[in-house]
C-alpha cells in the first residue's frame, strides 16, 4: 500500500499543479519564485546541515554554503541599506519568535495592532505573542483611511511605556506613520519593530516605505509575499548595540532554529540577486496594479476600501463585500470560478472565521507580466461572479483563457522560462 499512497500524494500535487496553471492566484501573502530560485530547492543543499554563522559551525561540509550565505547577507544588507541581515529564520513567523525571545520577556507588554485591523495572527494573544507570555495592547485605528491614529498612539505609547513598540499588517495598505511618532519612541525609549513581511518586496524596491529610515530598529519577514522567493523568513537591524544583536542570533540559533533550511537559504540568495536589479520595477508595477484593480473592482460596484487615498499603496487591496454575502461565500463562488482569494477580518468584524471583507493582492499576476489593463479584465471577472452572481463555472472558462496568456515570470534572470518549469512532473 505505501506505493499507492506515495502514487495517491504524488498525483494530487500534480492536480494542484495543473489546476493553478489555469488560476488567477490573488492572496496578498504569496508569490512565485523564478526557475533559478526554484532550482536551489532540490539542490543538495536540502539535504544538510548548518549550524550556526558561516566561519562558525558545528558542522563540517559546509564551504560553499558558509560562501552562499555570506553573499545573501551581504546582499540583504545592500538592499535593504541596513546594517544586520540574518537569513537563517525559517519563516516569518519563526523570524517573529526571534524578535520576541530576543527582546521581550512572559509578563512584558508589547504594542501592537488588532488582528481586525489587520494583524498577523502571531502577534495575537492566541498567536505566538500570548504563547511566550507578552500581552499585546493595541493601537487605536482610524477606519477611514486603515492606518493607526498618530496622535492615539503617542499617547499610549506614553502610557505604556513598552519595551517593543510592533508594528506591521497582513492587510497592509498603507505604510505606518512612523516617522511622525519618532520623537515619542525616542522618549519612550522603545525598541522599534516591524513585521515587512506583506511588503518586503515593495521596500527591496524602493516603494512603500524605508523602514530604517522612519526609525525602525529591527524587521521581521517572510521572503515568499511581495519578496517573490522562497518560503523562508529573515531579520535585518540597523543601528542597534552590539548586545542586541549578539541577543538577536543567539535567539535565531539555537533560540528557534537548528538547521536553517539551505536549499531555501540559496533560493532567498538567488531571489536577493534578482531584486538587486529586477526589484525596483516590479515593485512600482505591483503597486500601480493594485491601485488600478482597486479602481476598476470599486468602478464595478464592489465597496473597495479608501476610495479617497486611491485604494492603497502597496500591492493589496481589501473590499467589503457584506452586500453580497460574506467574505467567505464571495472567496469560495471565487475559488469555483479559480479566482484564489481569501476572506478577511475587516475592523468593524468581531469573527474571524466569517468576517465581511476580501483580500486580493496584485504581486503575483505582476510577476506574470499583467499591467494596469490585465487588471481591468480581473476586476471584471470578479464583478461577473461576485456582483452579477453568474455561474462561476462560465465564468471560470474566461479566467483560463486570460490566465494562458500569462504563464511566464518576469523580472528574474531568466525571464522567459514557463512559470511552471518546475512543476512538470514527469507522469
Ligand atoms: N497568513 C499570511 C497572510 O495571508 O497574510 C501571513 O502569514
Amino acid at each position: 500500500m505505501s506505493l499507492e499512497d506515495a502514487k495517491y500524494i504524488r498525483e494530487n500535487v500534480m492536480a494542484h499543479n495543473k489546476w493553478f496553471e489555469d488560476c488567477i492566484p490573488m492572496i496578498a501573502s504569496e508569490n512565485l519564485m523564478s526557475p533559478l530560485a526554484k532550482e536551489m530547492l532540490i539542490s543538495d543543499f536540502a539535504d544538510r546541515y548548518a549550524e550556526g554563522l558561516p566561519g562558525k559551525r558545528y558542522y563540517q561540509g559546509n564551504i560553499y554554503v558558509d560562501k552562499v550565505e555570506t553573499r545573501a547577507v551581504e546582499l540583504a544588507k545592500k538592499i535593504f541599506n541596513c546594517d544586520l541581515a540574518d537569513v537563517r529564520p525559517i519563516s516569518g513567523t519563526v523570524a517573529n519568535m526571534a524578535v520576541l525571545f530576543a527582546f521581550a520577556q512572559p509578563g512584558d507588554t508589547i504594542t501592537t495592532c488588532a488582528l481586525a485591523q489587520g494583524a498577523h495572527i502571531s502577534t495575537c494573544e492566541f498567536g505566538a505573542f500570548g504563547q511566550r507570555g507578552v500581552k499585546s495592547v493595541n493601537y487605536p485605528w482610524n477606519e477611514s483611511d486603515m492606518n493607526i491614529d498618530v496622535d492615539g498612539t503617542a499617547k499610549l505609547l506614553k502610557q505604556v511605556k513598552p519595551k517593543v513598540a510592533q508594528f506591521g499588517l497582513s492587510v497592509f495598505l498603507f505604510p505606518p506613520p512612523l516617522k511622525e511618532l519618532e520623537d515619542t519612541f525616542n522618549e519612550v525609549g522603545c525598541l522599534v519593530w516591524e513585521d515587512c513581511a506583506h511588503v518586503l518586496g515593495l521596500i527591496a524596491g524602493g516603494q512603500f516605505q524605508k523602514p530604517f529610515e522612519d526609525g525602525v530598529n529591527v524587521v521581521s519577514s517572510s521572503t515568499h509575499k511581495t519578496f517573490p522567493g522562497p518560503n523562508h523568513g529573515i531579520v535585518l537591524g540597523n543601528k542597534l548595540t552590539e548586545e542586541q544583536v549578539k541577543e538577536l542570533q543567539h535567539a535565531i540559533f539555537p533560540g528557534v532554529t537548528s538547521s536553517h533550511h539551505l536549499h531555501a537559504m540559496a533560493a532567498l540568495a538567488i531571489t536577493l540577486a534578482e531584486m538587486d536589479v529586477f526589484g525596483k520595477d516590479y515593485a512600482a508595477q505591483a503597486c500601480k496594479n493594485a491601485r488600478a484593480l482597486g479602481q476598476a473592482l470599486y468602478e464595478r460596484g464592489i465597496p473597495v476600501l479608501c476610495p479617497d487615498l486611491g485604494f492603497t499603496r502597496s500591492h493589496a487591496v481589501a473590499a467589503d463585500v457584506t452586500k453580497f454575502g460574506k467574505g467567505k461565500e464571495c472567496a469560495k463562488l471565487l475559488e469555483d470560478a479559480n479566482i484564489i482569494c481569501n476572506k478577511n477580518m475587516l475592523p468593524h468584524d468581531t469573527s474571524s472565521v466569517n468576517p465581511s471583507g476580501l483580500r486580493f493582492g496584485s504581486q503575483e499576476m505582476t510577476r506574470l507580466g499583467m499591467k494596469e489593463s490585465e487588471m481591468d479584465e480581473v476586476a471584471d471577472l470578479i464583478a461577473r461572479v461576485v456582483v452579477k452572481r453568474e455561474d462561476p463555472a462560465k465564468v471560470k472558462e474566461d479566467v483560463k483563457e486570460l490566465k494562458h496568456h500569462f504563464d511566464t515570470i518576469q523580472f528574474c534572470f531568466n525571464a522567459g522560462e514557463s512559470a511552471y518549469k518546475y512543476r512538470k512532473l514527469v507522469p
